[in-house]
Formats: structure tokens, C-alpha cells, sequence
């Protein structure tokens, strides 16, 4: 499998780095070695960090059932015979969390019947590995199975980097991203800066490589890392074991990173023939030098990282964070404080840990270590305390090391090997809308909503061994680190720091595969997509620009404060019609606080007066009258998710601009895929200046080109109007997708 790629990829690394060297005039980060090597052609692109855009021609590209979809249905149109690149799909989203893994698989498996023989017979026909549902989440199986150091892999999934556990750049993307590289076309980015992340000393004690993330979510914030590789390095690196550099890798997609990626080392050497790869990791020990960064950067990151962050390892303590983002961080000893301060409700209402961030053996291991200890005080969960595992050899592997007795045997629940409760497919009991209660998950998403459904819910996020003790304790306030805590015959204790094993000294249990390989020649078969489907609807290209400018748009939604992808195309019960563009267009903005109505997903139709209706219901009324619209945004406009809906809907439903403070990578150039006119304010300060009654020109469409601001003038309700600057990032290319209506539109 990844034999061949990596064999290839490393006899061609000398030459290119050479070429490379020379014309940098200086030695090769990681980062730039990998991407160095994936360029399609080398000596004719220009490598200006934050400024050129690079042509790249991955090794893989991976998909998830959620997202496959639309990937698939917009491969389909490009009318190719095969798949260009070695690429997989994975069922694993749209698995519904609520009576235990069987259960749940079977009614999985039937409900989703039609979206799983779509995606099982196009990936049949066009050359497509197939993982069937069960057999792991996309993150963990590629980590297991695909990824190997050097690499360079794209998935439709926005925690794709967790492959760079594994010393290789993986790199989340839209479905349109995936789909024209599939089609033999070379994938575009913007050259990231690169963030230099020095580790030292060792982790010790409660503190695990969850907590390193979660630390620097803190610091760098949900944007620090937009349009940049965050690149570990030092000798704290080679103290993590590879699926811990996994968990920081998965997570720098919180900090709105391209990618995260650690050098090879023997850590990875150890998982890689643990996972039954040793001649791969036979292969990369004997090219080490192409698969970390040159020696001289070592020596003085500062001159080849654009910004640097020392971490001592050995000083970390184990962190929480959340409400509602993932840089609301603060060390676990100020919890009970905080919690106080801003009143969050400390009754924990649920504890769950597992997903494609967090379910390693060595993260199971440690936490069934506290469970152990819990139970040996007489103590259960106080609270429903759900289980789910990466993949079906992780599963097993717990089953036969006794993890998931531990577990039941506390009073958890075991999930299926899918994404469940971390995308809102989990049908919680006891949750009531409206109220806000707590909850506690070794996840790595909590927006709101995300997880129950539930916008009040307050969502913290910490390692899965912190999140088994607070199972344990049921309160927010309990710090397991420096607290007592009572057993069931009134005696306190202290939990001992929690102690597991990196990787099984058994090796890994296998189970099903899971596993169905593509026909040998894909003629004559047929892609299953029922006519009369409600889950599955094949893609009309969408109209082509007119050539007019866009002039006096009615503003269709403001949104107000952070708006993630989860906000303008939620998840949960919502994900059965990712591949039914008009049936899950309703949902657009349905989680978006608008700035001129106070209640999140409603607005005002501003052509009747008519107000309390959902964005997309206004949305339908103006393209039934022919009117296009305009979205107005604030910061990091589209964190979150790689979720093209987020961009399909808008454009399916008219929308012709979408002008914020700032936007995040992914979202962005989903936008300028489909046709979408994605601006941002070159003054910050004029998003304050549009309202609600207000009409949006933009003009001079005709010449735009890159780096040619464009003028917005805002048309006010007593006559006068005011013209203010928009900026782009749009690039000559992506002039003609904006002209041909998509970027599928500008390939046919
Ligand atoms: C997520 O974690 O938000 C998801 C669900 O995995 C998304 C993809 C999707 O929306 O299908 C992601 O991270 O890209
Ligand atoms: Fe699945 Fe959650 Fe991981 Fe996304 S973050 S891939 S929903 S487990």
C-alpha cells in the first residue's frame, strides 16, 4: 500500500531537496521538505511563505462517509474512469450513538442503507478502497493503515492532520478539493508560514499530550494557526509516543492550522511494526535524514520558523477547556475557581471520552488505570460515562486487555467505532433545551450544539484520563491532580497518577476487517443513487456569473461573534441529508447568532418586513424572486469543519458575496470553489456599519483580479450610501472558477 508511495517518494527527496536548498539558500524544515517533494513542478512555482500558491500533488486522499458524499458526487461530474491517487472512503459519521455498539451499528447500516451502497458502488466503480461502517473512524484507520513519514495526504475532514503523529503533512479539505485531485488535477494551497514548536523535558504524571494541545489552543488561540504548519520539534518530541503526536497533530486544526506535523523517530519506528508496517518503518529509518527538518534549522529554528514557541514538558499540567471554544483554556487547579466566577453549572451530566482525537491504547490504558482505582474505592461514574473507540483493532485490543470491563464495570457504555457524540449523533436522555448544564469529553470540538444538540450546554474539553476522573467525582470543581476525593466507606483518597502503556505488549487483536477492495476495472458498473432518493441527489452545475455586478443585494444574515461551520450547516440529526443539497439547504444558519434578531437562526425577510423566519426559508423566497443575497461576517468567519455544505447551501440558495473580518482556511476556500464571492473588510470597523435594512453593491466584477480590492458600497434606507474596500485572496485561477460559476464548471 504505502510501501510503493513511500518507496518512490523517497528515492525522488534527494534531487528535489538539493534544488531546493539552492534556491532558498539555506537548509529545509520538515514542513518544506515534504511539500518541496509534492510540488508539481518544482522550478516553475514560487515558494513565498503567506504569499504564493503552491501546486501539490498528494500521495492519498481519504474521505469520510459524511463529507464523501458530496466529494463523490462532484467526481462523478468530472467523468472520470478511476480515481488519480491511491484514495479511501470511511463510514463512521453517520453512525447514531445510543444503545451500545451493536445495536447501534444495525440500525446504522439499515438507516443509512442508501447513502453506504452509493458510496460503497462509486467507490467500487472508480478504483476506491472502501471502510465499512464499524470499522473505525477516517483518522484513526488512515493512522493505522495509510500513513507513513513524508507523506503528503488530503482528507475531506478538518482532523486529517492527525496523520502528521506519523511525520507526514495531512491536510484537511472541502469535497471539491478532494474531487479534482481524484480527477488528476494537482491540489492547490496557499504556502503556510510555519510555526516552530520547541519541546523539552518529558510529560510526567496527569499530564498527557492532550494537555500540550489544549495548552497551546490557549495560547495561540482558534486563529493563531489559519494559513500556517505548526512543526514540533526537540527533544520533548521524541518522549511522545506517535499516536500522542497524533492527538496534538489532530488538534491543531482548533488552532485553524493547515497542518501539524512531528519529525521521524523511533516512536513512530515502534508503532509503525506494531501496526505491521515494519518494512516501511525499515524504509524510513534508512532514509531518516530526508524526514526530519536539516540540522542547521535544529540549530537556530529562529532563522527558518516564521514564529517560535518553547513548551517544557516536564512543567505541563493537565488542562480543561471550553465553554463553547477550544482556547478557553486554564490549567485544571484554576477550574473550580473559574467555574465559580462565571457560574457554570458543576454537576457534570456527562463523561465521555474515546473519538478519532483520544482512543489510543495508551490514552484507554491510562484512564481505565483511574477507572480501576475508582472501582477499588467502591465508587462508579456518577454520570453517564460513554466510551468510543478509534477503530476495530483499538476495540478489540480493549476487549482483550480487560479495558471495556473496566469501563462497563464502572458503569459505562461502549460505542461503536464511530464519530457518535462528537457530531451530535447521540441521542442524550436526560438533556433539555433551553437549560444549560455541563458535560466533560476527551473530544476535540465544543461548539455549541455540537455534541447533544443542545446550544446552552456548556462543553469542556480535557485528556480522557481527567475526563474518566471527572466521571468518577460527577463535579466540575473536582481537581484529581491535587484533591481528595471520598470512597464508598467515607475514607478519602487521592487518585495516583494514571499509568498505561503506549502501545500493547500483545500487539494489537485484530477484527473485522472492515475492509472492501475496489473492482480490478470499474466498466459497466453503475453508481446506486435511488431516483427517488431523500438522502442522495445528484449535483445541477450551478449557473455561470453574468458578468453583472452584484448591485444592491438584500443582506440575507449579520452574523454576530464566532461563527463556525457548525453554526451555518449544524451536524447531528441534520448529517442524513449531506448528500441532498436541497433537503439539508433548510438547516443554513440555523446555529448562527444574527446580529439583528435574538434568536440564533432567524431573521427578518427585508423585502416584506416579514420577521421570526429561518435564514434559509428567506433565503428561498429571495431565489424564487430571481434576488441574490449577501452574508455579512465576523472573525475567522467558518471555523470548524471541512463541511463544503457550509459553502453549497449559500450558493444553492443565491447567495452571491460573503464579506467578514476574517475567515478560516478551509471555509474560505470552500466559498471559492463553488462561486461565492468570499471578501473581507479591508477595515474591520465597517462591519459595524452595515444594518439590517440595508442594500450591498459589489462592482468592478468584470476586472477582478489578485490583490484589486473590490468596492462595496452600503445603500442606506434614507438615500445615502458610503463606499468602503473589500479584500481577496482570490487568485488568477479562482477569477475563472468565480466567472464559470464553480470551480467544477471552470473544469468542464
Ligand atoms: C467535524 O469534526 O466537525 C467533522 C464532522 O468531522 C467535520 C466534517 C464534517 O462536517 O463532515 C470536519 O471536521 O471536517
Ligand atoms: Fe469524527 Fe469527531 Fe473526529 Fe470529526 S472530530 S472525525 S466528528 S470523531
Amino acid at each position: 500500500m504505502s510501501m510503493d508511495l513511500a518507496k518512490n517518494l523517497y528515492a525522488k527527496m534527494p534531487d528535489v531537496f538539493v534544488k531546493a536548498r539552492k534556491k532558498f539558500g539555506r537548509g529545509l524544515t520538515l514542513s518544506e521538505k515534504v511539500l518541496v517533494s509534492h510540488a508539481d513542478n518544482f522550478d516553475t512555482q514560487t515558494w513565498e511563505r503567506g504569499k504564493a500558491m503552491l501546486a501539490l500533488r498528494p500521495d492519498r486522499v481519504a474521505m469520510q462517509d459524511a463529507t464523501a458524499q458530496m466529494a463523490m458526487l462532484q467526481f462523478m461530474q468530472a467523468n472520470k474512469q478511476q480515481a488519480a491517487v491511491p484514495s479511501t472512503i470511511h463510514c463512521d459519521h453517520l453512525i447514531r450513538a445510543e444503545m451500545g455498539s451493536e445495536k447501534d451499528l444495525l440500525r446504522a447500516v439499515d438507516e443509512n442503507k442508501e447513502v453506504y451502497n452509493f458510496l460503497a458502488s462509486a467507490a467500487k466503480k472508480y478504483g476506491i478502497g472502501f471502510w465499512k461502517p464499524g470499522a473505525g473512524i477516517i483518522h484513526q484507520v488512515v493512522l493505522e493503515n495509510y500513513a507513513f513519514p513524508g507523506g503528503l495526504i488530503i482528507g475531506t475532514d478538518s482532523h486529517t492532520p492527525n496523520g502528521g503523529g506519523l511525520g507526514m503533512l495531512a491536510i484537511g479539505v472541502g469535497g471539491a478539493d478532494a474531487g479534482e485531485v481524484m480527477a488528476g488535477l494537482p491540489w492547490e494551497v496557499l504556502h503556510p508560514k510555519l510555526i516552530g514548536i520547541r519541546l523539552t523535558g518529558k510529560l510526567s504524571g496527569w499530564a498527557s499530550p492532550k494537555d500540550v494541545i489544549l495548552y497551546l489552543c490557549g495560547l495561540l488561540t482558534v486563529k493563531g494557526g489559519t494559513n500556517k504548519i505548526v512543526e514540533y520539534f526537540g527533544p520533548g518530541a521524541e518522549t511522545i509516543s506517535a499516536t500522542g503526536k497524533g492527538t496534538i497533530c489532530n488538534m491543531g486544526a482548533e488552532l485553524g492550522a493547515t497542518t501539524s506535523v512531528f519529525p521521524f523517530d523511533q516512536k513512530m519506528v515502534a508503532y509503525l511494526n506494531i501496526t505491521d508496517r515494519a518494512e516501511l518503518a525499515n524504509l524510513a529509518i534508512a532514509n531518516k535524514s530526508l524526514l526530519v527538518a536539516d540540522p542547521e534549522v535544529y540549530q537556530s529554528p529562529e532563522k527558518y520558523y516564521d514564529q517560535i514557541v518553547e513548551v517544557d514538558l516536564s512543567k505541563l499540567e493537565p488542562h480543561v477547556v471550553g465553554p463553547h471554544t477550544p482556547d478557553l483554556a486554564r490549567p485544571i487547579s484554576r477550574m473550580a475557581g473559574e467555574a465559580k466566577e462565571k457560574g457554570y453549572p458543576v454537576e457534570l451530566k456527562a463523561a465521555l471520552i474515546g473519538s478519532c482525537t483520544n482512543s489510543s491504547y495508551e490514552d484507554i490504558s491510562r484512564s481505565a488505570h483511574i477507572a480501576q482505582q475508582g472501582l477499588k474505592a467502591g465508587l462508579k461514574a456518577k454520570t453517564p460515562f460513554l466510551v468510543s473507540p478509534g477503530s476495530e483493532r483499538i476495540y478489540n485490543t480493549m476487549k482483550r486487555d480487560g479495558f471495556l470491563e473496566t469501563f462497563e464495570k464502572l458503569g459505562g457504555t461502549v460505542l461503536s467505532n464511530s464519530c457518535g457524540p462528537c457530531i451530535g449523533q447521540w441521542k442524550r436522555a436526560d438533556g433539555v433545551k433551553g437549560k444549560a448544564d455541563s458535560i466533560v469529553s476527551s473530544f476535540n470540538r465544543n461548539f455549541p450544539g455540537r455534541n447533544d444538540g443542545i446550544n446552552e450546554t456548556l462543553s469542556f474539553l480535557a485528556s480522557p484520563e481527567i475526563v474518566t476522573a471527572y466521571a468518577i467525582s460527577g463535579n466540575l470543581t473536582f481537581d484529581p491532580v491535587n484533591q481528595k476525593i471520598k470512597g464508598a466507606d467515607g475514607k478519602e483518597f487521592k487518585f495516583e497518577p494514571p499509568q498505561g502503556e503506549e502501545l500493547p505488549a500483545k500487539g494489537f487483536a485484530k477484527g473485522e476487517e472492515g475492509f472492501v477492495a475496489p473492482a480490478a476495472s470499474g466498466e459497466g458498473l453503475t453508481v446506486e443513487v435511488p431516483p427517488t432518493s431523500e438522502r442522495l441527489q445528484l449535483l445541477q452545475p450551478f449557473p455561470r456569473w453574468d458578468g453583472k455586478d452584484f448591485e444592491k443585494l438584500p443582506l440575507l444574515i449579520k452574523t454576530k461573534g464566532k461563527t463556525t461551520t457548525d453554526h451555518i450547516s449544524p451536524a447531528g440529526p441534520w448529517l442524513k441529508f449531506r448528500g441532498h443539497l436541497d433537503k439539508i439547504s433548510d438547516n443554513m444558519f440555523l446555529g448562527a447568532n444574527n446580529a439583528f434578531s435574538s434568536e440564533p437562526g432567524k431573521g427578518t425577510d427585508v423585502l416584506t418586513g416579514e420577521s421570526g423566519l429561518t435564514i434559509a426559508q428567506i433565503a428561498r423566497r429571495y431565489k424564487a424572486k430571481g434576488i441574490g443575497s449577501i452574508v455579512v461576517g465576523d472573525e475567522n468567519y467558518g471555523e470548524g469543519s471541512s463541511r463544503e455544505h457550509a459553502a453549497m447551501s449559500p450558493r444553492f440558495l443565491n447567495v452571491k458575496v460573503v464579506l467578514t473580518k476574517s475567515f478560516a482556511r478551509i471555509h474560505e476556500t470552500n466559498l471559492k470553489k463553488q462561486g461565492i464571492l468570499a471578501l473581507t473588510f479591508a477595515n474591520p470597523k465597517d462591519y459595524e456599519k452595515i444594518e439590517q435594512q440595508d442594500r450591498i453593491s459589489a462592482t468592478g466584477l468584470s476586472s477582478l483580479a489578485p490583490g484589486k480590492p473590490v468596492q462595496v458600497t452600503i445603500h442606506k434606507t434614507d438615500g445615502t450610501a458610503l463606499t468602503i474596500q473589500a479584500n481577496h485572496s482570490i487568485t488568477e485561477q479562482q477569477v475563472a472558477w468565480f466567472k464559470a460559476g464553480s470551480a467544477l464548471n471552470a473544469l468542464n
